[in-house]
């Protein structure tokens, strides 16, 4: 596959930051993804204190055949090609986000704790889709809130203003405590829009963009959420860097079996990165 830099989802990308793939995921894939995410998901609430999301699940424990071919699949891989303008690129990484056996909230931020301001204007002004991250629902999933267009700029004085409204609570806090300080956390986020997906849909976001979730006992939540990135870029930026040591079986993949022609080159070049950054 080669990429294509005027496709209409590297346009949309580019100035919403964020596309949404309906359907992408076969049902015959979903089914699979099912089958092999229903156990973890049945065990969320045994796996750590609050646990909201399984971060490795590629593991051998917990490896299914069917994240070996949803890692595959071309529409998401075109659709990552096209947005970064390379086939140059490496996989990222994938968890399962499972939500919270309490309904508490993820605050509004934007991924990028401790990063150097420097490397940060960079990512904003000249490599904005070195990083796609992606939210892809196996049952639907309404959890996510964005905030459309924040990607390519610096905090609005009104975001920056809204956000340290919740500066004393956690990353992930109780509702009660939340409403405490904004009854309607996520409709008031100027520009805040819900990102809703149905089973086998595909948001591909830039994490850069203002962000926040909601996690209700009542949803059942397991959406995979992973991505793709710049190889190009790994060098200048400690963004892309972050997670190498966190999959080390992945430096011998034989248990996963035949990984098909996309996944197969973006584990290759995310075991080279590995070896180059964080043996
Ligand atoms: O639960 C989600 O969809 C968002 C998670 C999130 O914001 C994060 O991991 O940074």
């Amino acid at each position: 596959m080669t990429p294509d830099p005027t496709s209409q989802t590297r346009q949309d990308f580019d100035r919403q930051g964020f596309v949404q793939l309906k359907g992408a995921i076969p049902i015959s894939v979903l089914a699979g993804l099912r089958e092999g995410l229903d156990p973890l998901r049945e065990a969320r609430d045994s796996l750590g204190d609050r646990p909201t999301r399984y971060q490795t699940i590629l593991e051998p424990e917990h490896f299914h055949h069917s994240f070996a071919d949803f890692l595959d699949l071309d529409v998401t891989n075109q659709a990552a090609f096209d947005i970064i303008d390379s086939s140059n690129v490496m996989f990222a990484g994938l968890a399962c986000l499972l939500g919270c056996a309490e309904h508490v909230v993820c605050r509004w931020h934007r991924d990028t704790a401790n990063m150097d301001p420097v490397e940060l204007d960079l990512l904003l002004n000249q490599h904005p889709n070195a990083l796609v991250q992606s939210n892809c629902a196996v049952y639907d999933d309404v959890s996510l809130w964005v905030v459309p267009g924040s990607h390519r700029r610096g905090d609005t004085p009104e975001e920056e203003t809204y956000s340290a409204r919740f500066n004393d609570l956690g990353f992930l806090d109780d509702i009660d405590a939340v409403r405490a300080v904004e009854a309607d956390v996520f409709r008031a986020m100027p520009g805040a829009i819900n990102v809703e997906l149905k089973a086998g849909d595909c948001l591909l976001y830039n994490p850069l963009l203002w962000h926040a979730a909601e996690y209700r006992p009542e949803w059942k939540r397991c959406t995979l959420h992973g991505g793709w990135k710049d190889v190009r870029r790994l060098d200048q930026f400690s963004l892309l860097r972050w997670g190498l040591a966190h999959n080390p079986w992945l430096m011998e993949p034989d248990y996963m079996g035949d990984l098909g022609t996309n996944f197969g080159p973006l584990l290759a070049r995310y075991q080279q990165a590995v070896t180059r950054y964080a043996s």
